[in-house]
């Protein structure tokens, strides 16, 4: 299988995430693509190649065009703000506010966040833009008749919605590439989700569409974030009522019951029939993540990609979460490597 990657995702390197009530040094970090490169390798699961550069317009195609203007400037505008730290929002729209576009950086941050984890930092916008193109070569590969293609994302994307960044996302890789298969010809897309967070960013932007099909695999966020959304019963809207499912699961999940969820939502995407299948790849259901509470253990992944080759579907895996980074390499790889074992590529 091959692998899109690009060394630009280095440009992302916040020094900040507000954790716990303090400011540490961000879990999505530059050595997490470094440690899945290195599994790549070390297996010899197929060629790593650079991506090509699409542009705006597959970005413009999801987000709205003064998000997008937002997180193209947002880095300059904190620093001529004068503020000494990285660009972290302050005040929201909440319940009853004003939702209007402040002119101040500061509140524009608040209007666009949908967390505050996330500081922007110098570099962001480039790392993100990067990221989407990874994303859109690999759904281009699909396109011109490839089996499966890994692009190993960073930054990663399902929080990220049509208008809001947060939980270290900024475009929606995920469903950039999904939208770049319906506009070159795809009548129908799946997305599956199996980051351990539920992909609202991914959900918001398709929810309301028959053509592309969301299902995602998640810590219930009763108790996990994005915490307001991904309940069970947000199945779609208008034309796209019963075209997404989500299935949130408890604390102390483990990879029977998970494996479970997984059938469903495959037997759902087969019934869909979609022309190709986009999986938003996360490994932060492992057991040993330092941010999530699932189960799962290193060979489940290996299992788990083998169930995701049953339907037979051209399939674009996209990079999301993993934050056991000393194990993120060999989860991630096993995960390709059970899919390409089943689909006997
Ligand atoms: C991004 B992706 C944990 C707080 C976590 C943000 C998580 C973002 C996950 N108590 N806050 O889906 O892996
Ligand atoms: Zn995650």
């Amino acid at each position: 299988m091959e692998t899109i990657y690009s060394e630009k995702h280095r440009l992302r390197d916040a020094k900040t995430e507000l954790y716990g009530g303090e400011l540490v040094a961000p879990f999505e970090r530059p050595s997490r693509a470094d440690h899945i490169l290195a599994r790549l390798r070390e297996t010899g699961l197929g060629p790593v190649s650079s991506p090509d550069d699409f542009g705006m317009a597959p970005i413009l195609a999801v987000h709205d065009a003064g998000f997008v203007a937002f997180l193209r400037e947002a880095w300059r505008e904190w620093e001529a703000s004068g503020y000494p730290g990285e660009a972290i929002p302050t005040c929201w729209p909440a319940r009853r506010m004003a939702q209007r576009v402040p002119e101040f950086i500061e509140g524009k941050l608040g209007y666009y966040a949908l967390a505050c984890e996330t500081s922007i930092s110098q570099g962001t916008w480039e790392a993100a833009y990067a990221s989407a193109q990874t994303a859109l070569t690999g759904a281009q590969r699909l396109k011109d008749g490839a089996g499966a293609v890994f692009a190993l994302c960073r930054p990663p994307g399902h929080h990220a919605a049509i208008d809001m960044y947060g939980g270290y996302c900024f475009l929606n890789n995920a469903a950039i590439a999904a939208q770049h298969l319906r506009d070159g010809g795809a009548r129908r897309v799946a997305i599956l989700d199996v980051d351990f967070h539920h992909g609202n960013g991914t959900q918001d932007i398709f929810y309301a569409r028959d053509d592309v099909l969301f299902a995602s695999l998640h810590g219930d966020p009763m108790h996990a974030f994005p915490h307001f959304l991904g309940h069970a019963d947000e199945t779609g809207r208008g034309a796209g009522e019963g075209f997404t499912r989500n299935y949130p699961m408890p604390p102390g999940t483990g990879f029977e019951l998970w494996r479970a969820a997984l059938a469903d939502a495959l037997g759902r995407i087969v019934q869909f029939a979609p022309d190709a299948l986009v999986v938003s790849l996360g490994v932060d259901t492992f057991e040993n993540d330092p941010i999530s509470f699932f189960k799962l253990r290193s060979a489940d992944f290996t299992t788990l990609g083998g169930d995701i080759a049953g339907p037979g579907l051209p399939t674009l895996f996209v990079m999301e979460g993993g934050y056991d980074i000393a194990e993120i390499g060999v989860n991630a790889v096993n995960v390709l490597s059970g899919f390409e074992d089943r689909a006997g590529g």
